[in-house]
């Protein structure tokens, strides 16, 4: 007897991301006629230990081709995954593991698992006649809408390292609806466009996610334009508006002299040195959030950092990679209190909703995060209200690849009505003193 909800198609092509780099979008068809369609996203500041994105090689577009990842989804997953129910997501992401047969799924590619993997979970939603976040949400648990955090100014790999910090965000930890965060990012991002160019840097520089990537003599620089942006939209500093910032420091740690080389300030530090700049930073600015403050497999050096930062979200993502065996031993060894959660670094939904639920377990917040190159698939902004993550991180409020995940999220705040939760500043680690 087949299930009205039983894959009988697969079908993927190639697609541009944000950064125009070619990216999977597949298509999964049901036996009732229903039908999904993923896109899926790729990084730039790509951890070690993320599972692997197929590329073709070769002169097409650069090497950066995905057709050899295309054409394992229509062959190799088609076969795996055809006749299974679709409503058994953990099986169908069971069955296109096994069809990769590796841990960090280079064969048939993280990026064709995962565009069948969010095709699936879309095509059953749709079966079941439910919006996919009440879908993949855990038994009758509420919705969520997240906090999100909001890029304003970036650096390093997503602006041609003009700073050596990748983000600096603001998080509207004053709302009280996720319309008015965004809203309030919103004013953040103008004013502080608008304090830039007063300055004399240059507006017209934009990351790839859409923040400001003005050249600055210093990473505490940025800090004091996003400060003074805040301020100058009229918000009360670490009351209204505070700030988050991603370290992203990996991408400037140096093995060999085990030091991380700040560029932008001809400055080389220890795990230790770069852990009380930090710190400094905090004492002057209201941060309430550091992610990758450290290098991925600096494991020696993140207990001391989250200890020394504890007052604040210290979050992890190239060193958790959304992977349950790396968040296991974070946790064992106190490594952070929040994790960042890509699904793309792992390959499938049931994998990255696993991470959300080992986090929370372990009483850690958790981010779920688009990457720098995106699509303008909403399917993350589901995944965040459905799991609960608490927060989420999209990119700046402008360019179509970031608003189709804020717009989706007001859409359903919206749809909801007085039914809606905001999840609002208690969701960011440290968890407040009750
Ligand atoms: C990050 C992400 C998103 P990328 O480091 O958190 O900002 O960047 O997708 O390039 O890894
Ligand atoms: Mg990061």
């Amino acid at each position: 007897m087949k299930n009205r909800t039983d894959i009988i198609e697969v079908f993927a092509w190639e697609a541009l991301d944000s950064r125009g780099t070619p990216t999977v979008a597949c298509e999964v068809g049901l036996t009732g006629g229903t039908r999904g369609t993923a896109m899926v996203p790729s990084g730039a500041s790509v951890g070690t230990h993320e599972a692997k994105a197929l590329r073709d090689g070769g002169q097409r577009y650069g090497g950066d081709g995905v057709r050899t990842a295309t054409a394992q989804v229509n062959s190799v997953l088609a076969t795996a995954v055809r006749g299974l129910d679709a409503t058994a997501q953990a099986d169908v992401d069971t069955a296109l593991r096994a069809a990769d047969g590796t841990a960090d799924l280079s064969v048939v590619g993280a990026n064709a698992v995962l565009a069948v993997s969010v095709a699936t979970a879309r095509a059953a939603a749709d079966a079941a006649g439910e919006p996919l976040y009440r879908y993949v949400a855990e038994g009758s648990a509420a919705p969520l809408l997240p906090m999100p955090m909001v890029n304003i100014i970036s650096g390093g790999a997503h602006a041609g390292r003009a700073v050596d910090i990748q983000d600096f965000l603001v998080v509207p930890i004053g709302a009280g609806s996720f319309a008015e965060a965004i809203e309030t990012a919103w004013e953040v991002r103008r004013s502080t466009a608008a304090v830039v160019a007063s300055r004399g840097h240059n507006v017209a520089l934009i990351a790839d996610e859409g923040g400001l990537g003005p050249v600055l003599p210093s990473n505490r620089a940025a800090l004091e334009l996003l400060a003074a942006g805040i301020e100058k939209a009229g918000f009360r500093l670490g009351t209204d508006a505070a700030i988050a910032i991603d370290v992203a420091a990996s991408e400037f740690y140096d093995p060999a002299g085990r030091t991380y080389d700040l560029a932008a300030e001809q400055r080389a530090l220890t795990a230790v040195e770069l852990t009380e700049e930090l710190r400094s930073w905090a004492a002057d600015f209201p941060i309430v959030s550091i992610e990758d403050p450290l290098a991925e497999d600096d494991w020696e050096h993140w207990p001391g950092a989250a200890a020394a930062l504890a007052g604040m979200q210290v979050l992890g993502d190239d060193l958790f990679v959304t992977d349950p065996k790396r968040l296991r031993r974070g946790i064992a060894c106190s490594a952070a209190n929040a994790v960042l959660v890509k699904p793309n670094q792992i390959g499938t939904l049931t994998a990255a909703h696993e991470v959300v639920n080992l986090a929370h377990g372990a009483a850690m917040a958790t981010v779920l995060s688009a990457r720098s190159g995106e699509t303008e698939d909403s399917w993350l902004a589901d995944l965040a209200v459905g799991w609960r993550t608490g927060q989420i991180k999209v990119g700046s409020t402008m360019r179509s690849e970031r608003t189709a995940k804020w717009n989706r999220l007001l859409e359903i705040e919206a749809r909801l009505g007085s039914a809606a939760t905001f999840a609002g500043a208690a969701a960011l680690a440290p968890a407040p003193a009750v």
